[in-house]
């Protein structure tokens, strides 16, 4: 260990630790801008200089490590005054319009700005009047906000493999962009919108369709149907104060009635659809030697990533879409025939917790007819500020229940919103359905957790299944290249986007740091042990829908509604 001394304070620490990590022990916060704790260390916004005794000028905290006997000083008036100024470049360049800017009440800058105590910005602005880029369906950049900090590059290069941006240009020029500052509209973007949950000020942030929610349901001629993905309603609870890992689903029903929806419906009930189909494929493909194997199909930032970077394997995809398309399908198709309602007068609103899906629903081969399977698709972060706008107060409502049928789901459904989910939902019904035997155990708890890559072995009667599931993009690479070169020796694998799955989506409240997708993903599991039913096999609802609608798995009327193809 190595002893050192911080603001008059003895600490014993181990070699290579940081003067921040240091600090941090010893509940000193040296205040950070580009430092992100499950992040390297960049050294790019200069905010954490501390003084060193006996060193000339000041030290970085981030990434200056401790050496035996340092002094160091953290908080002095000339420190104070040095970080003033460092504050006073970067809002030099940066559009200050907190009022109406996305993270109002939730940006690193302007909290730094407060604690820092910044009474006057006196340098004057040289932030460019960028062109806001707001060429596709998900992602809106703003680089007037953008203070350079590098914590999107690293996410979209190093966590996810994709490389839509960079730095472009030097010196004084340089900007975050795409390559020649095209439109992500132009770049291989996926749109699993990591680098929002990383941006510590409002540089990027989701398209907001908020305003087309609230006139669908002002507008008496239409009938608005609701749907809720499954790691929605383990997380919105944070922006209201709840600790982390509340489950506030019967709220959010609740909520949803209130402002006027004419049904609250669950995305996990087309979850558990999606398990029957996707089963039946994946049984139908090791019967007749299809492509194996077959890799999962909902998650929309992981299709966007195999159909730029990988189209020669886009036949391992399942054909099934997405529980949040094959649920706009279904409305309005068999829901409207039950309920006599003309499908262009429903609107079909998903609240998500990923900013993909908003151009997943907007996909050509996501419509039949004239309309879209899915209407609009708003995040978690929307809903919360609906919530707001509305001026209801989520913590007092009462729980309400999910309306009927579409609105019935199992514990299987629950656990699509974390890694590993999909795939253990799909064991617990292919191993019965294949055997017929009840499965004793039905905690795949191998494949859970927020671990990159998991695999695991599940005797299914005669066959040895061989499964793996890859969460966060780069590791869906390695298992991408592994298919290439025929090394791959599983059935089926389980691809999610998001690091830690939807629980860590694009959409949801910001910060999302490792430790708190573990409590979600805790969460994710208590609904789980919570309900009822724990297999998709065994909700009623799907079973009422196969008698009198679809009448089998992979049948004719599937395959128009719920099974899809991908753009190569
Ligand atoms: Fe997901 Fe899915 S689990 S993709 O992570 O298959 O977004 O939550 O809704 O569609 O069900 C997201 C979550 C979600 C779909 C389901």
């Amino acid at each position: 260990k190595i002893s050192i001394i911080i603001d008059g304070k003895k600490v014993s620490v181990p070699p290579d630790t940081t003067i921040l990590e240091a600090a941090r022990k010893t509940q000193i916060n040296i205040p950070t801008l580009c430092y992100h704790p499950d992040q390297n260390v960049k050294g790019n916004c200069r905010v954490c200089i501390v003084e060193i005794a006996g060193a000339n000028g000041f030290a970085a905290a981030c990434c200056t490590t401790v050496k035996e006997g340092m002094e160091i000083k953290t908080n002095t008036i000339r420190i104070r005054e040095a970080r003033q100024m460092v504050l006073n470049l970067i809002l030099a360049n940066h559009n200050s319009q907190c009022l109406s800017c996305k993270r109002n009440g939730n940006c690193e800058l302007q909290t730094l700005s407060q604690e820092l105590n910044i009474e006057e910005e006196f340098l004057d602005k040289v932030v460019d009047l960028l062109p806001i880029d707001q060429s596709n369906f998900s992602i809106v950049r703003d680089q007037t906000k953008c203070i350079k900090c590098g914590r999107c590059i690293e996410v979209c290069n190093d966590v996810q493999g994709v490389g839509a941006i960079y730095n472009v240009n030097r010196s004084c020029d340089m900007k975050i962009a795409p390559a020649y500052e095209k439109g992500l509209s132009e770049v291989p973007c996926v749109y699993c919108g990591q680098c929002i949950n990383v941006c510590p000020v409002g540089a990027i942030y989701e398209k907001e369709d908020t305003k087309e929610v609230w006139r669908a349901l002002e507008d008496p001629n239409k009938h608005v149907v609701v749907q809720i993905a499954p790691a929605v309603r383990v997380v919105l609870g944070e922006e209201f104060g709840m600790e982390t890992g509340s489950i506030v689903t019967g709220k959010i029903v609740s909520f949803l009635k209130r402002i006027g929806f004419d049904k609250v419906f669950d995305t996990n009930f087309t979850a558990d659809l999606t398990i029957i189909e996707e089963g039946n494929e994946l049984l139908h493909r090791i019967k007749s030697g299809g492509k194996l194997p077959m890799l999962t199909s909902c998650s929309p930032g992981w299709i966007r990533y195999i159909e730029f970077f990988y189209p020669e394997l886009l036949q391992h995809l399942s054909t099934c879409k997405s529980p949040q398309q094959m649920f706009g399908a279904l409305v309005k198709s068999y829901y409207a025939e039950k309920m006599g309602l003309k499908p262009e007068d429903i609107v079909v609103v998903s609240i998500m917790p990923c900013t993909a899906k908003k151009t997943e629903a907007k996909r050509e081969e996501m419509h039949l007819n004239d309309y879209y399977d899915v209407d609009i698709v708003i995040t978690t972060r929307e809903l919360a500020k609906m919530v707001r706008e509305s001026r209801i107060q989520l913590r007092e409502l009462e729980e309400e229940d999910f309306d009927v049928p579409l609105g019935l789901s199992t514990g299987a459904a629950a656990v699509f919103g974390a890694t590993g989910g999909v795939m253990e939902a799909a064991l617990r019904t292919v191993y019965e359905v294949v055997t017929g035997d009840e499965l004793d155990k039905i905690d795949f708890k191998n494949l859970r957790g927020i671990a990159g890559f998991k695999e695991a072995t599940i005797p299914v009667g005669d066959l040895d299944v061989n499964v793996a599931v890859a969460n966060g993009l780069k590791n869906a690479k390695i298992l991408l290249d592994l298919i290439k070169e025929g090394k791959a020796n599983y059935h089926f694998i389980e691809i999610m986007c998001c690091p830690g799955g939807c629980i860590g989506g694009g959409g949801q409240p910001i910060p999302a740091t490792n430790s708190i997708k573990e409590k979600r993903i805790e969460a994710i599991y208590q609904v789980d042990l919570q309900s009822e039913l724990r297999k998709s096999h065994q909700n009623p609802a799907i079973k009422e829908l196969y008698e009198e609608f679809l009448i089998e798995p992979l049948g004719e009327k599937s395959h128009k509604l719920l099974h899809t193809h991908y753009i190569d």
